[in-house]
């Protein structure tokens, strides 16, 4: 292992981006010493999953190349939200990563509910492991879908993405924290992005911290329809064609759908919802500012942040 630094303010090829570098990054090095080194080059992203950061006005990488995003939620404290998973669905749709629902801390019960909308993932072709960092049930399975790849975790404050690490990766163990019970939600115990790897059970994972909310931004309004699994045999068959929007025009085949019942309608709540967020916010259609760089040049995140 050696500490490195990057040379100048920026990795080349990551201008514009909200930090310098991200977890998985596969780099080029200059070695100093046996124990440092200076960053020449970053090694093409195969891909990247991030989101759009707010404060800073620019994309953030969450990790790159990595092979599956797994979205930790729980079923119960923090809420189960199952519109968080939509979004993060849309994103892992939109770079072509799979993505796998790890719904923790089943060992304090489901509500039908919650069942009923994990199995409305599961027939969209969404791999759901019900699992519990505290009596293990589900681990086993969830090891075996990550083995071989590099894996990020990523969900709400006080899942447990730390636990569940804790449990898959025993050596290398990470920060946990209570739940507030004022607030029902996470503390932001997980401060920065790690990759942590186990030769022996070829096992490579990045815990992330969790973040609150998920701003979407870089999609074009009408391609958002595309990353609905559900909605993408129906595209081109409403009366307006390709300049549907699906929110209101007669004849069209996807509000069809969801009044037919064979689109759930959380999901097409979803959809709604951050078809307006784009309209509004989007930046499809803007030139993009220039971004304003993070203050500390690291990939360190501050709470509360994502
Ligand atoms: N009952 C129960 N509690 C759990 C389980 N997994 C984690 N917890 C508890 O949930 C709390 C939060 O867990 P963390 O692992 O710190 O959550 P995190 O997702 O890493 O949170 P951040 O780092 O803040 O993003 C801790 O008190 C854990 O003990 C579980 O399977 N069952
Ligand atoms: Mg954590
Ligand atoms: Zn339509």
């Amino acid at each position: 292992m050696r500490l490195c630094s990057i040379k100048g303010k920026r990795v080349r090829g990551l201008e514009g981006w909200y930090n310098a570098l991200s977890a998985g990054d596969v780099v080029k090095i200059q070695p100093i010493s046996s124990s440092e080194g200076v960053i020449e080059a970053l090694i093409p992203r195969k891909n990247v999953f991030g989101r759009f950061n707010e404060k800073g006005s620019a994309d953030q990488a969450f990790a790159a190349n990595v092979d599956v995003v797994v979205c930790v939620a729980s079923v119960i404290s923090p809420p189960f939200r199952p519109r968080f998973i939509d979004r993060v669905s849309v994103l892992t749709e939109q770079c072509g990563v799979p993505l796998i629902i790890a719904c923790n801390k089943v060992d304090l019960g489901i509500i039908e509910d919650n069942e009923e909308r994990l199995g409305i993932f599961e027939t969209l072709g969404f791999r759901v492991i019900r699992c519990s960092a505290k009596n293990q049930e589900g681990i086993a399975e969830l090891k075996e879908a990550i083995r071989g790849k590099v894996a990020v975790f990523i969900g709400q404050s006080g899942v447990g993405k730390s636990s569940l690490i804790n449990i898959i990766l025993p050596d290398v163990a990470q920060r946990t924290a209570e739940v507030s019970e004022k607030y029902n939600r996470g503390k932001h115990t997980t401060t920065l992005a790690v990759l942590l790897d186990s030769k022996e059970e070829d096992i490579n994972l990045i815990d992330t911290p969790g973040f609150r909310s998920l701003a979407m931004r870089n999609i074009e309004p009408d391609q958002l329809s595309s990353f609905f699994p559900e909605m993408l045999p129906l595209l081109g068959h409403c009366e307006f064609g390709a300049s549907c929007s699906h929110t209101h025009e007669e004849g069209c085949a996807v509000m069809a759908a969801v009044e037919r019942g064979e689109i759930f309608h959380d999901r097409y709540e979803s959809y709604l919802r951050i078809r307006a967020e784009l309209e509004s916010n989007g930046h499809w259609r803007k030139k993009r500012e220039a971004p304003r760089q993070s203050r500390n040049n690291k990939f360190r995140y501050e709470e509360d942040e994502w």
